[in-house]
């Protein structure tokens, strides 16, 4: 998980891997886990365009 000055910040669900980063790695896992729960970033368990847009539009460093 994340260190450091993580008071209250927002998590970082897009970032699947926890790298602190949400890149090409997360996408790769969220394709992989398309329609089911794997690749899920929304949390209603299943991995669709809705995860997709959340996941590119938090692409880049997690909040800190
Ligand atoms: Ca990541
Ligand atoms: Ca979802």
């Amino acid at each position: 998980m994340g260190s450091g000055s993580g008071s209250g910040a927002p998590a970082c669900p897009a970032d699947l891997d926890g790298d602190g980063v949400v890149g090409g790695a997360d996408l790769g896992l969220l394709l992989s886990g398309w329609n089911s729960a794997a690749g899920d970033v929304n949390g209603d368990n299943t991995t669709n365009g809705e995860d997709l847009g959340i996941m590119l539009s938090a692409w880049g460093p997690c909040p800190v």
